[in-house]
């Protein structure tokens, strides 16, 4: 460990580097670091031991029926009222086109993450998603982050574990993990007042889980955060995951700054820079050590940086994606879609090994080295 010169850093490294799990006082000593290639050579030592040479992605479609929303999340850029022009909200028959027409093959993994209706009942989500898993067998449904869950139980007047039954018994074998913002209650009450608080988005998970449906986490950076609130995030996600195991990986979601309140405030016109995002992958590495990926999600941090990503503890790219909405309305300069062999090109590229998966991790196939 010479090659960590700062003894207080190489205390961590050491303890990292014997698989030993980080503290939170050891999870910010690393977010301050200035020593950013120790933070990478770490990050990509405990990604080693959770990937190897492999990095997965899934050919996937993002949807989402609906964008009305009262929530009022000061971050979004997604959200309509009824009648607000760009508002749209699809019956069941319409989602399946909207699905039909962009279909593609081989994909298996379809994302669903949408604004929280305010009347829709449970029926039409069981609907949506068993006439969806009819028309497109192939398809598995990852569908409703928990603060929608949470919503449509509110709405039905009945509890999650209700809900979550019924769409598991209509087909939805997987949750996306939206919603989670920042925990901390301070965070919260700045730019997601009215969103179900921490406690309840980890109860839905636990949930979720115990009725054996794996879901994802996320953390929404670069705003008014501080790297104290970052590492309580992920201690709260860490705890949850000693008790269920039922989290698939972590995404890491870059503050997008077009066409929303809160970038507004605070002045914002850039998304964190290219750092700021690899040393957040790293640092959710090594601090989610029980966590089996941590994705870079190119549509926020770009697919040059998810490429350099893989270096710094990211060992998933998610998807091809498509159509995505949610942060592009909110100015992501990616690409809204990538195809498949973007996406194992660039995996590639970087000298990893592209396996495509499906939603639940599950490998379809190892794309082999090309032939140069
Ligand atoms: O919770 C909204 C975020 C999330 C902005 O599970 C924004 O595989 C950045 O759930 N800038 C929804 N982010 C997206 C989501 C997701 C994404 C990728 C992978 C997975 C997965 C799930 O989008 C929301 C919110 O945190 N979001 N506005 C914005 N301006």
């Amino acid at each position: 460990m010479r090659w960590v010169r700062d003894p207080e850093l190489r205390r961590v490294a050491e303890k990292v580097d014997a698989g030993e799990r980080v503290s939170p006082e050891e999870g910010l000593l690393l977010y301050q670091t200035p020593d950013l290639p120790a933070l990478m050579r770490l990050a990509q030592r405990v990604r080693a031991r959770h990937a190897g040479e492999k990095v997965y992605f899934v050919h996937s479609l993002r949807f989402s029926q609906t964008n009305i929303c009262y929530v009022g999340c000061k971050f979004c850029a997604f959200a309509r009222r009824f009648g607000e022009e760009g508002a749209w909200d699809y019956d069941v028959d319409e989602a399946v086109d909207w699905i039909a027409e962009r279909y593609q093959p081989g994909m298996t993994e379809l994302h669903i993450a949408s604004g929280h209706h305010p009347k829709r009942p449970l029926g039409y989500y069981v609907e949506l998603v068993s006439k969806i898993r009819e028309r497109f067998p192939g398809l598995q449904v990852k569908a409703f982050t928990a603060a929608e869950i949470a919503h449509i139980a509110k709405v039905a007047k009945t509890d999650v574990a209700a809900v979550l039954k019924e769409l598991k018994a209509a087909g939805l074998v997987a949750m996306p993990g939206g919603g989670a913002e920042i925990f901390a209650e301070r965070v919260r009450r700045i730019i997601a007042p009215s969103k179900v608080p921490a406690e309840v988005w980890l109860a839905v998970h636990r949930t979720a889980h115990d009725l054996g449906i794996p879901t994802n986490a996320t953390m929404l950076y670069g705003h008014v955060e501080t790297l104290a609130e970052r590492i309580d995030h992920m201690e709260r996600l860490r705890r949850l995951q000693d008790e269920t195991g039922g989290f698939m990986s972590f995404i890491p979601l870059a503050f997008q700054p077009d066409g929303n309140p809160l970038a507004r405030e605070l002045g914002k016109t850039q998304p964190p820079d290219a750092l700021e995002d690899l040393r957040n992958l790293a640092v959710a590495r090594i601090y989610l050590d029980n966590f089996p990926h941590i994705k870079g999600y190119w549509a926020t941090i770009t697919p040059a940086i998810a490429q350099v990503s893989l270096d710094w503890g990211v060992s998933d790219i998610d998807g091809t994606l498509v159509e995505e909405k949610i942060v592009h309305m909110a100015g992501a300069r990616a690409p809204e879609g990538l195809s498949k062999t973007e996406l194992v090109d660039l995996i590639a590229r970087a000298g990893y090994l592209p396996v495509e998966r499906d939603a639940l991790y599950r490998e379809i196939r190892v794309h082999a080295p090309r032939a140069a």
